[in-house]
């Protein structure tokens, strides 16, 4: 796979013009966006973090050229002012409802902590996504950190919460389910 980071966006851009696919991903900070992203695509996780300064847009990664990696900036970093944190997740939702942004999204994948579960700002997250007829999957990475029963246990906890939305688990860090959602997401 070749993958080459084309720019991080704020806003309209001239890249939603591009007729290329988006497969996008969405996230508290600290899910797990990156290495998800990395894992995925077979890339030392430098590649798609080395990107200091840009960490707070929207980022663009050009993949064999015919699909769009796009990483959105994750929401909730504790060491973030309450002016960026508005701003962050200003960007998100203008990503997520964007008229310009609509035809090209293919996929969104909402990356949660396993280990953690649904957050106030993943239920958010959903909620628009629904609104707005999003195609999502949720992705629970982190799942190296879950035992069996507890896995079992958050498996039925989220079934039971959100029934009908798609979702996978996965661990970035040890490969587990990365090459089902690889073929799932049509990488
Ligand atoms: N145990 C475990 N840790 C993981 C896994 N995936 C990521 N991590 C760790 O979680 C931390 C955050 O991972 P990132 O990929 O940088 O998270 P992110 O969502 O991109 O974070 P932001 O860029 O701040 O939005 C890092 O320390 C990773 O090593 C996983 O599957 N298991
Ligand atoms: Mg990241």
């Amino acid at each position: 796979m070749k993958v080459q980071f084309i720019k991080g966006i704020t806003g309209s851009n001239e890249i939603l013009e591009d007729e290329i696919p988006h497969i996008a991903f969405v996230g508290r900070s600290n899910a797990g966006k990156s290495s998800t992203i990395n894992a995925l695509l077979n890339e030392k996780a430098a590649k798609v973090s080395a990107t200091p300064g840009r960490t707070q847009e929207i980022n663009f990664f050009l993949v064999d050229a015919e699909k769009y990696i796009v990483d959105l900036p994750g929401f909730g970093y504790a060491q973030t002012s309450v002016k960026t944190a508005n701003k962050i997740r200003g960007y998100i939702l203008w990503y997520l409802t964007s008229p310009e942004v609509r035809p090209h999204l293919q996929q969104l994948v909402l990356i949660i902590d396993g280990s953690v579960g649904m957050t106030k700002f993943d239920r958010e997250l959903l909620e628009v996504a629904t609104e707005e007829n999003l195609p999502l999957i949720i992705v629970h990475n982190k799942m190296d950190k879950l035992n069996q029963s507890e896995t079992i246990k958050a498996e039925r906890a989220f079934k039971q919460a959100f029934h009908h939305q798609e979702y996978c688990m996965i661990s970035s860090r040890e490969g587990r389910g990365i090459a089902a959602l690889r073929t799932r997401l049509g990488l």
